[in-house]
């Protein structure tokens, strides 16, 4: 009796210290350079966390898609194996078929419709679709609008990419649309893209300024065409693994930090769209800015009918629509 006493005040002591001090290191993990938007956006989330819980709750990053490409750190948030990934929407359709709509290229008009409708009521209503996945979206954070590279040819109307090898993400809409004006689309993921130009694998690339950056792609692409052809969202994905037990109060200081997230990596994207046309000329690419976007556009119109069968023809114009 007393012996089990003494052990019971033991187990009491242990268990108070360990929460006293107790403290978690999550793994959180993006495709990109530690200084790229995604490092900028996941450096201000993991202060927020530490700041709002105290310190209980502290990351350890994975930059330079050291756990792989965006698909594979999916599913290792799926399976709990990684906690968080900052990952552009490229893969995420494989996941949530229903995100593809946001990748339907000449959709959004700019920064600032993008911006608004991800933040509202139809971004939610997305992020509200992950959790039977397996998986919670936080928050929206930001890749930014794709341009085309290559090492062909100056890229101005969808003539001139005509038969072109261009490596697309893993995302059916992409593709589709890229096959409509006879471009190659090749399915890679992105840690295998820079050997696959630099070899010759494929002849582009497609990405927004700050990727187009971070991954030098200026070292083994001549041309840039600014065709701004498609918006790429990005958001924290966190495993059901860790969310689950978050305390409410912890799930709120994960939320706000992924609203800090969200305008750190936001306002990166606004400062390489800013000065990053510069510093890739000054690193050799030739910039086509007079690209004829009307032209890519109407190209792409006839595969907005399917665009309008698999997602419906009122989503997509709500999207349109939306102020
Ligand atoms: O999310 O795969 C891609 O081209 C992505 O834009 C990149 O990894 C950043």
């Amino acid at each position: 009796m007393r012996r089990a006493a003494f052990l019971l005040i033991c187990t009491l002591a242990a268990g108070g210290l360990a929460s006293a001090s107790a403290q978690t290191t999550i793994k959180l993990g993006y495709a990109t350079t530690p200084t790229s938007h995604y490092g900028v956006g996941s450096n201000a989330f993991c202060e927020e966390v530490e700041k709002r819980t105290s310190g209980r709750y502290k990351c350890q990053q994975f930059p330079g898609s050291a756990l792989g490409g965006e698909r594979e750190m999916i599913e290792a948030v799926q399976l709990g194996t990684l906690d968080i990934v900052n990952t552009s929407t490229g893969p995420v359709g494989n996941f949530v078929p229903e995100v593809n709509i946001v990748d339907i290229p000449f959709l959004f008009r700019d920064y600032d419709h993008a911006r608004r409708v991800m933040d509202g009521p139809i971004g939610d209503d997305l992020r509200a679709k992950f959790p039977a996945k397996g998986l919670i979206a936080l928050a929206w954070t930001e890749n930014g609008f794709r341009h085309m590279t290559n090492s062909k040819r100056p890229i101005v109307k969808p003539d001139d990419a005509k038969g072109l090898k261009i490596r697309s993400m893993q995302n059916k809409v992409h593709m589709q649309a890229f096959q409509s004006i006879g471009i190659q689309p090749t399915p890679m993921a992105f840690p295998e893209l820079f050997g696959a130009l630099q070899t010759g694998v494929v002849d582009g690339q497609e990405n927004p300024i700050p990727v187009i950056l971070s991954a030098k792609f200026s070292q083994v692409q001549k041309h840039l065409s600014l065709t701004g052809h498609v918006y790429s969202p990005a958001l924290l994905i966190v495993s059901p693994a860790l969310w689950n037990k978050l305390s409410d109060a912890d799930k709120k200081a994960f939320t706000e930090a992924g609203k800090a997230a969200s305008a750190a990596q936001r306002k990166k994207v606004n400062d390489d769209e800013r000065d990053g046309i510069a510093q890739l000329r000054a690193g050799g690419m030739e910039v086509v800015t007079a690209v004829d976007n009307q032209a890519f556009r109407n190209a792409m119109t006839p595969v907005w009918a399917d665009f309008a069968k698999q997602f419906g023809a009122a989503n997509i114009r709500q999207i349109q629509e939306f102020k």
